[in-house]
């Protein structure tokens, strides 16, 4: 897949500048996985349209992406199904620099932030950051939902099914215990 991470070779496409290390990136790439979600306005488009621009962002490149999955939703009940993807990243964003990115990519989607766990264009959300464990006031990463969520783990476990999630265990033994009744694969 494309990417923007200034890996192009060739005299029509020659490899940017690296850009100074400042505090907002990280010096190592680092493998990082985004759970992408959306449920209204064309959500398989949504989504297709968010993998484009996560393989867009600066000092990253898009290794990996799952299929699309159509997931029942979980929250306030009379919102429309979800389509749930994942995408693994290599990046060397700082994570809230990242988290910033992805959160300007869920505005360019006109994400409105209404109530929690009700319907969106498109969610974002950093999944994993390599090894790394955060709580802060911006960022919880491993995001504290994976374990019990069948839409993260399915198409987690698609495109990384032994990734080690700390404390946590792989995706392909998380999934053996939640419900997968109502998801489909597109
Ligand atoms: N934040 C903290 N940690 C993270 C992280 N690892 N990644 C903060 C991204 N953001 C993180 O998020 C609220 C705040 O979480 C952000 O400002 C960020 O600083 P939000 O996207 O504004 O709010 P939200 O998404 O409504 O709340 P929340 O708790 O993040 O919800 P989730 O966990 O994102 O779940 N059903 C199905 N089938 N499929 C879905 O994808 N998604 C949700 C939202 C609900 N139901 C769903 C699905
Ligand atoms: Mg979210």
């Amino acid at each position: 897949m494309a990417s923007a991470g200034g890996v192009g070779v060739g005299a029509a496409n020659p490899p940017r500048a690296p850009k100074p290390l400042g505090e907002a990136v990280s010096g190592a790439p680092t493998r990082v996985y985004v759970g992408l979600g959306s449920n209204l306005d064309d959500p398989q488009a949504q989504v297709r349209r968010a993998i484009d621009e996560l393989a867009q962002l600066p000092d990253t490149r898009c290794e990996a992406v799952s299929g699309l999955y159509r997931t029942p939703p979980m929250g306030p009940p009379g919102q429309p199904d979800y389509i749930n993807a994942v995408a693994a990243l290599t990046t060397r964003l700082h994570p809230h620099r990242l988290l910033d990115e992805l959160q300007a990519i869920e505005r360019a989607h006109d994400r409105v932030r209404a109530e929690r766990w009700g319907p969106r264009t498109l969610d974002l959300d950093i999944l994993l950051y390599g090894q790394q464990v955060l709580d802060d006031e911006r960022l919880v990463v491993p995001h504290p939902g994976i374990a019990a969520r069948a839409f993260v783990l399915l198409p987690l476990a698609e495109i990384a099914p032994d990734l080690l999630i700390p404390g946590l265990g792989a995706p392909a033994a998380l999934l053996a215990q939640v419900n997968l009744e109502g998801i489909s694969r597109l």
